[in-house]
């Protein structure tokens, strides 16, 4: 039978299942990542769960979302980050070096391989061919101490690429296209396979960018084939030695194919403030913009950046315009520092920030009130930049470069000659600020500074759930609006109690009062409940406020696995009338352990209004069991 590429690193890597779309299986990981923000509580289950030493082939844990040090509480997890890092024989990444998915692409991954990452861009990789996947943090920590990843065999959708990018358009074009076709829900339940002529014509970085940007698709991950380009980056990386072709069969199967030429495309941007929201950029080319960030895991390679320095070259950033740029990694600012580029960037006014995630993440650089902000990244749902009512565009570094010298958006075809820049030579290819961890950890202390706090439990699910409907939100709630990050949250994402004051914050302020007051209860979303970040801290936080179930017409993969993981319900609506779903209702599931495990709808009692309705579950009777004990944790601790 011929194989597409997934099946074929699916099938060498299955531990349990068959290949059969909709089936759960298992499958072996040969490494992992995390990032500050999902690590510590990570790590903290790792260390929960008791191996003495991580059993994958590499684990990389990395810090560049936290990177402000505004008190302690940062600076503790770095340095717990660092110690549990050598105690457990991992690799430790230290703030500065760069993008979690910047830095392992550079330097770890490889082609063929899988890869979960408690990070829902971890798909970067893929851009070189490898099968990366995100996941919360509960399921990292697995996976380091050798038990497989459980998921849903995703649908292969292949994307055909054809001709090639014209001048001024670029790879994040390509995947916001497919954005503006599919949608933020377009891609859930699939791996996006990348085959067809165009693939040639895209370098690694370029190939990063779609796989990247992919997540916003909803997609499970997007895979390239492994060819002459991957061995032209491996070989600058000095890791030719990691190269090996891949590609499908030629006559491989695919659940659907989308086709997409290459040269019929032109620059794009996402709307405010979802990035589905995509029309041509000469269709909004004259909004004035007051900030410009270019960056993040999406576009900072040293491509994109030195394209952007050659826009500026010579020229002055507007004056009514904020231009920051942070490069993927430390190894893109020495290669923008060496061939010039960066020199031209600082010359045009540019404010140069570390190498991190920064305002991705609303790690500072919040946007002024009522003003639009245009960036290179991948997410703009609404708040996350930190300023409440924010008005984010995304798009190319090339329309952000274009934009920030004009002082509105700008299609960059109106410049006329196409950026030209030098290549950076060989790279500076340097890894001292990765510490690999010590041959024996195990009489590493592990440090453990005031921000740390011991992991909250629940004990097994109980027999009848009973309370309040808390909140009903509507559709595409993402993880930034349930449990919001920034910077004057994330410090607090080793600290489970303070950071369970501010659920679903941007929403409804008091939702973390009344939880507490009503002793939990429940949650009602709409369709893709739990989109974006792969933050664990979504469930973990409401579990500890003492949400049982969340109710929702559909969910976002790796939201739905969080809940699971933390023992909250996720049941699915199906046709139950909006009438039913009243704020503010008493509701009870009865017997919840004995018809959980039946396998067949749940019966909801709404003891408020006297009527009852059916929800369904899609849950593997693995997750079945999971739920029972309580949680991941627990089932863990019980097996
Ligand atoms: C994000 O882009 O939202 C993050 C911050 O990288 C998250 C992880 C987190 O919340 O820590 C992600 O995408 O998974
Ligand atoms: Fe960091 Fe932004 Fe990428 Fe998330 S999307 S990993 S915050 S750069």
């Amino acid at each position: 039978m011929p194989q597409n590429l997934t099946q074929k690193i699916l099938a060498a890597h299955l531990v349990e299942g068959r290949l059969e779309p909709g089936a759960e299986i298992a499958i072996r990981i040969d490494q992992t990542l995390t990032q500050d923000a999902t690590g510590t509580m990570a790590y903290l289950q790792l260390e929960a769960i008791g191996v003495p030493r991580v059993r994958t082939k590499r684990s990389v844990s990395y810090v560049d979302h936290n990177m402000l040090q505004t008190g302690y509480e940062n600076a503790d997890d770095h340095r717990y980050l660092q110690s549990v890092a050598a105690r457990y024989g991992i690799y430790f990444s230290r703030p500065g070096n760069g993008i979690c998915h910047q830095v392992q692409l550079e330097r770890f991954s490889v082609p063929g391989e899988t890869l979960l990452g408690a990070d829902s861009h971890t798909p970067t990789s893929g851009g070189l061919g490898m099968l990366a996947i995100g996941a919360g943090g509960l399921d990292v920590a697995a996976a380091m101490a050798g038990a497989p990843f459980y998921l849903t065999m995703p649908r292969v959708t292949l994307v055909r690429l054809s001709g090639r990018l014209p001048e001024w358009v670029t790879a994040k074009d390509v995947i916001i296209e497919l954005l503006r076709r599919l949608t933020v829900r377009g891609g859930v339940g699939r791996v996006m396979e990348y085959g067809g002529p165009g693939v040639a014509t895209l370098s690694v970085p370029e190939r990063a960018t779609i796989a990247n940007m992919g997540a916003e698709l909803g997609a499970t991950t997007s895979i390239f084939p492994s060819d002459e380009q991957t061995l032209a980056f491996l070989r600058a990386q000095g890791r030719e030695g990691d190269w090996r072709p891949l590609a499908a069969d030629p006559d491989a199967g695919y659940d659907e194919v989308i086709e997409l030429d290459l040269s019929s495309l032109e620059p794009l941007i996402c709307l405010p403030s979802s990035p589905d929201n995509v029309r041509p950029v000469r269709e909004v080319a004259g909004t004035p913009v007051a900030q410009v960030c270019i960056g993040s895991c999406t576009n900072s390679s040293y491509t994109d950046l030195a394209s952007v320095a050659a826009i500026l070259k010579g020229r002055s950033v507007h004056p009514g315009v904020s231009l920051t740029v942070s490069p993927g990694s430390r190894q893109v600012l020495a290669a923008i520092a060496r061939s010039g580029a960066l020199a031209e960037l600082i010359a045009a006014g540019a404010r140069i920030l570390e190498a991190g995630c920064g305002p991705c993440i609303g790690m500072g650089q919040a946007p002024a009130t009522g003003t639009a902000s245009l960036r290179s990244f991948n997410r703009n749902f609404p708040g996350r930049s930190g300023t409440p009512g924010d008005q984010v565009y995304l798009a190319s570094p090339l329309v952000c470069a274009a934009s920030a010298l004009l002082g509105v958006i700008t299609d960059p075809r109106d410049l006329g000659v196409p950026p030209r820049f030098a290549e950076p030579g060989p790279l500076p290819v340097e890894d001292n600020m990765i510490i690999p961890p010590p041959a024996d950890g195990s009489t590493v202390e592990i440090v453990r500074g005031p921000n740390i706090k011991p992991l909250p439990r629940r004990g097994p699910l109980e027999e009848d759930l009973e309370g309040r409907v808390l909140l009903r939100v509507g559709d595409n709630i993402s993880t930034d609006q349930i449990m919001p990050a920034g910077a004057k949250l994330l410090p607090l994402r080793s600290n489970v109690p303070a950071l369970a004051e501010h659920v679903f914050a941007p929403i409804d302020p008091s939702f973390a009062r009344r939880a507490r007051e009503a002793g939990g209860g429940f949650v009602v979303g709409g369709q893709n409940y739990g989109q974006g970040s792969s933050r664990e801290h979504a469930a973990l936080c409401p579990m500890y406020l003492g949400v049982k179930a969340v109710f929702a017409r559909s969910f976002a993969r790796i939201h739905a696995a969080n809940l699971v993981n933390f023992g909250i319900l996720p049941l699915v609506l199906g046709e139950v009338s909006d009438d039913s779903l009243s704020e503010g209702d008493e509701w009870r599931i009865r017997r919840v352990r004995e018809q959980l495990a039946g396998g067949g709808p749940l019966r909801v009692e709404n003891l408020t209004q006297g009527t009852s309705f059916e929800v369904r579950h899609s849950l593997t009777p693995r997750q079945v069991q999971v739920l029972l004990a309580g949680g991941l944790l627990n089932y863990l601790r019980d097996a």
